[in-house]
């Protein structure tokens, strides 16, 4: 599908490789990819037609995929992560598996051979990695603590598991959807503390009241990329639930159907709204969706600071707790996904659930329980209550598998900070986002202190170096952070966030603060 005002001839290398063929259509094909072997597979197919059914090449570990997942509000049950952890356990030292910031889990070391038994096995307990890369919307999010938060607005699950239903058709593939000009982020926010980070998807709902009854305000725009960044704008539309669904498929329609596509760079949801304005978009997505829209409710209802959910908090279920686990850069091997079902399985009630800090979060713990779970063997690797730096850390995945990455991301990131916590102690967690190049995907926007990798030149030599971001706002009133310093080597980076936690996160040396306290 191309837009009206894009003639075929300027349409850009992946506008022409979808119009050959669609990318849904290798779903057909995985058996012969399988026999075929990855050296042997077309390489349009192999490199980018095969991340419509969620697998990723990675040029970094050639004949060693990356399995992308899809998981609806960030929720799977043990059933589920025993199968991705058998997955994963294949692959010996290869195998591993990344909790994302669209609260979703990436399989790493993944062969080609193995995917037609793969999907096979994802089918048999609900997974699809359908639809997860490229032009295609991404993982869902929804409020973590959905159904559990005592203090929860509207419970995000069945909204967002619909929402991917209409278009993944029930995690089948469905192509009305495979040809969006460019990636689509979708967030459902459930409670006070925009713990989805609204403002940065293209479509996102926020809760509202209007005549008394809750609903969604509507936020489009949002997002990240290396040439610009914007938070979502109100689309000054308000909705019922039961509205939710036809009016993400009515934006995503207008978008198909009208997108920019000339250039990948200026294809993302907002170009269309510039190149339109807000109120001729809105024009549009009414007359697809076939009624008026109500206007905004005059307020939303997020007036919280955000929360992280690491630590134990009681439910809105009497006698029940949710335990938010810290699992460092979110980074999992077999071993921990075995350990994590199973004491989801033994406390709680055979689910796990992850957030967009890429942590993990047990719910629905009896009181009676907690002791023996906190004292499980694997706590001690995902703590509770981790030091206050390593609590906030985030991470994109890097260049350790990720091609267009700038820097080493997740393993400088742990070093570093337990470095900073040897010598500092911190009155309250501190945001540090890490992201290994512009396209931002570890969010350095949303942090206290965003770190974006660069290349630099230190003793006349090319180094790894990051730009510094500050002052990005969550939860109530949030705002994207900017860049600040540029082109700071990572050799450096030590003393220099050292003295800015100092100056501005009222951070103590450890000696000096042993002799005050
Ligand atoms: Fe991302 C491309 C990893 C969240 C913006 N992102 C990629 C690729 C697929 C590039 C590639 O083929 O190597 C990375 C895969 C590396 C790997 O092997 O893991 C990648 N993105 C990730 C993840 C895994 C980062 C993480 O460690 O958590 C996140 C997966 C989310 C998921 O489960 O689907 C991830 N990416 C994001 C986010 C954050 C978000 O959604 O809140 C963003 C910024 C928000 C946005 O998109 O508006 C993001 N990723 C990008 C972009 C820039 C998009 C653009 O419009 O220019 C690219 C490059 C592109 O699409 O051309 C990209
Ligand atoms: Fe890769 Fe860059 Fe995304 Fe990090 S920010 S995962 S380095 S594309």
């Amino acid at each position: 599908m191309t837009s009206a005002a894009t003639p075929a001839a300027s349409l850009n290398k992946f506008e022409k490789l979808k119009a050959q063929k669609d990318g849904l259509a290798v779903k057909a094909q995985l058996d012969q990819f399988a026999q075929l072997g990855w050296e042997a597979v077309d390489e349009t197919d192999r490199d980018h037609r095969l991340k419509w059914v969620g697998v990723f090449f990675r040029p970094v570990t050639p004949g060693k995929f990356m399995l992308r997942m899809r998981l609806p509000n960030g929720i799977l049950t043990t059933a589920q992560m025993r199968v991705l952890a058998e997955v994963v356990q294949r692959y010996g030292d290869d195998g591993s598996a990344d909790i994302t910031t669209r609260q979703n889990l990436q399989l790493r070391g993944i062969r080609l051979e193995d995917i037609p038994d793969i999907f096979h096995r994802f089918q048999s307990v609900g997974l699809t990695c359908v639809q997860s890369g490229m032009d295609n919307v991404r993982n869902i999010t929804g409020s973590p603590v959905a159904g559990i938060d005592a203090d929860e607005l509207f419970d995000t699950r069945e909204l967002v598991q619909q929402v991917q239903d209409m278009i993944t058709n029930c995690g089948e593939g469905n192509s009305e959807f495979t040809n969006l000009p460019r990636k689509f982020n979708i967030a459902i926010a459930g409670g006070r503390d925009n713990c989805v980070h609204a403002e940065i998807n293209d479509l996102a709902f926020v809760p509202a009241y209007k005549y008394g009854v809750l609903g969604f305000n509507v936020i489009v725009g949002g997002f990240f990329s290396a040439k610009r960044c914007d938070a979502a704008i109100p689309l000054n539309a308000w909705v019922a639930p039961d509205t939710v669904v036809a009016l993400s498929r009515a934006v995503l329609e207008v978008y198909r159907d009208h997108g920019l596509r000339a250039n990948r760079q200026k294809a993302r949801l907002m170009w269309l709204i510039d190149e339109w304005g807000i109120e001729k978009f809105r024009a549009v997505v009414e007359e697809q969706l076939g009624h008026t829209l109500q206007t905004a409710a005059e307020k939303d209802e997020i007036d919280w600071e955000k929360r992280d959910h690491i630590g134990v908090f009681p439910q809105k279920q009497p006698g029940l707790n949710y335990v938010g686990l810290h699992i460092p850069v979110g980074r999992l091997y077999a071993e921990d996904m075995f350990d994590l079902a199973r004491i989801a399985e033994v406390y709680g009630s055979g689910e796990v659930r992850l957030t967009i800090e890429q942590n993990v979060i047990i719910p629905n713990v009896p009181d009676s329980r907690l002791d023996t779970l906190l004292a499980e063997p694997v706590l001690e690797r995902f703590s509770i209550n981790p030091d206050p730096l390593t609590q906030a850390l985030v991470s994109c995945t890097g260049s350790q598998f990720c091609n267009f990455a700038l820097i080493e991301t997740k393993n400088r990131a742990l070093a570093l900070i337990k470095a900073l916590e040897a010598e500092l102690s911190l009155p309250r967690p501190v945001r540090i986002h890490w992201t290994g190049c512009p396209n931002s995907c570890g969010q350095p926007q949303v942090a206290d202190i965003g770190l974006m990798g660069t290349k630099v030149r230190k003793n006349g030599q090319a180094a790894e170096g990051v730009d510094l971001y500050m002052g990005g706002k969550v939860g109530k009133d949030a705002q994207l952070g900017s860049c600040v310093q540029k082109g700071i080597a990572c050799e450096d980076l030590k003393p220099l966030l050292r003295d800015l936690l100092i100056e501005q996160f009222g951070a103590k040396p450890r000696q000096e603060a042993a002799v005050s306290s």
